[in-house]
């Protein structure tokens, strides 16, 4: 062997250990090893809104994995292993059947292959939600605003109030609420009842009377104008219009029982308490031009959101 031979034979090792040293942390950082997959997965307790799972893990090469059951209602459940047992809630309603398969993957986002699937039905819900607790939260001359909680133990409770006996608010998530315009000075009873998803409703939460403030007569403040008029380009040919805007607020209001009053081409068209939107019928084919005033529970006007737009977009 000359030098010549060994100098070159030199560099390209040299050069083969960096090529080597280039590749070698990069393919080293590829884990394309997927988890085994979890097997033997199997039902083993239920209630109304939950089942309980458990499975024979996945392992990995790289020590870790992640799993996902699937699927109910489009929902599922991913969490951090080590784990051979869950209980799964997402996406589960009392009553019915449902699907299941779980799934192992690793950091480097290779999947196992999908274990067994159990199917199972779950049992009715049959218990109903506590009596509401009712509390009031604010009053004003013409407002009252409560909140209420109820128990449940699914995961869904639809409220629905009364005011004087008469329904305010059906079957809504909301768990607080504004109620008005109210007359100032006068005596407003309420209660509140819960209902779950398998229909069963609670008891009727104690009664709870309001009186309402007298009106302020100091307060010659209006709410600010109406934000941001707009249709969003919902102008029609027929005169169809719908028409946005942003809250007003105001000193002594509170933005649910703040009024607008809503006018086409200067005629008032109708009003509406505590809203963002509404639609209303302008004349066909041509420019028309709205306003929306706010009005507060003393009388008091902002100043007009105007907008004038074309019916029907490029007609005009
Ligand atoms: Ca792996
Ligand atoms: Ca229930
Ligand atoms: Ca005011």
């Amino acid at each position: 062997m000359n030098i010549r031979f060994l100098t070159r034979l030199s560099t390209m090792v040299t050069i083969l250990l960096v090529m080597a040293m280039m590749v070698t942390p990069v393919s080293a950082a590829k884990d394309r090893t997927p988890p085994t997959t979890p097997t033997n997965l199997r039902v083993t307790g239920m209630t109304a809104y939950s089942v309980s799972l458990a499975w024979n893990p996945s392992t990995d090469n790289s020590g870790s994995v992640t799993y996902t059951i699937c699927c109910a209602n489009v929902s599922s459940e991913t969490f951090p292993g080590p784990a051979s047992s869950r209980v799964y809630r997402a996406g589960l309603e009392a009553g019915r059947s449902f699907t299941l398969f779980i799934v192992a993957k690793d950091a480097s986002g290779n999947y196992s292959r999908q274990s067994n699937s159990v199917t199972f039905t779950l049992p009715r819900d049959t218990t109903p939600p506590t009596k509401p607790v009712v509390s009031v939260t604010d009053v004003g001359p013409t407002h009252v605003s409560l909140a209420w909680s109820s128990v449940e133990d699914g995961p869904g409770v639809w409220f629905t109030v009364t005011m004087n006996g008469n329904t305010v608010m059906s079957g809504q998530r909301d768990t607080s609420g504004t109620f008005g315009p109210l007359q100032p000075e006068t005596t407003y009873t309420f209660t509140v009842q819960a209902r779950d998803f398998g229909g069963n409703s609670s008891p009727v939460s104690d009664p709870v009377s309001v009186t309402t403030e007298a009106s302020d007569t100091t307060d010659t403040t209006p709410p600010t104008m109406p934000g941001n008029l707009t249709d969003n380009g919902m102008s029609f040919q027929d005169g169809e219009t719908w028409l946005f805007w942003q809250q007003s607020t105001d000193n002594v209001d509170p933005q649910s029982v703040i009024r607008y009053d809503v006018y086409a081409n200067g005629v008032l068209d109708h009003s509406l308490i505590g809203g963002d939107r509404t639609i209303l019928y302008g004349n066909p084919g041509v420019f028309n031009t709205y306003q929306v005033i706010a009005v507060d529970a003393a009388g008091n006007q902002s100043a007009p959101a105007t907008l004038t737009t074309c019916a029907g977009g490029y007609g005009c």
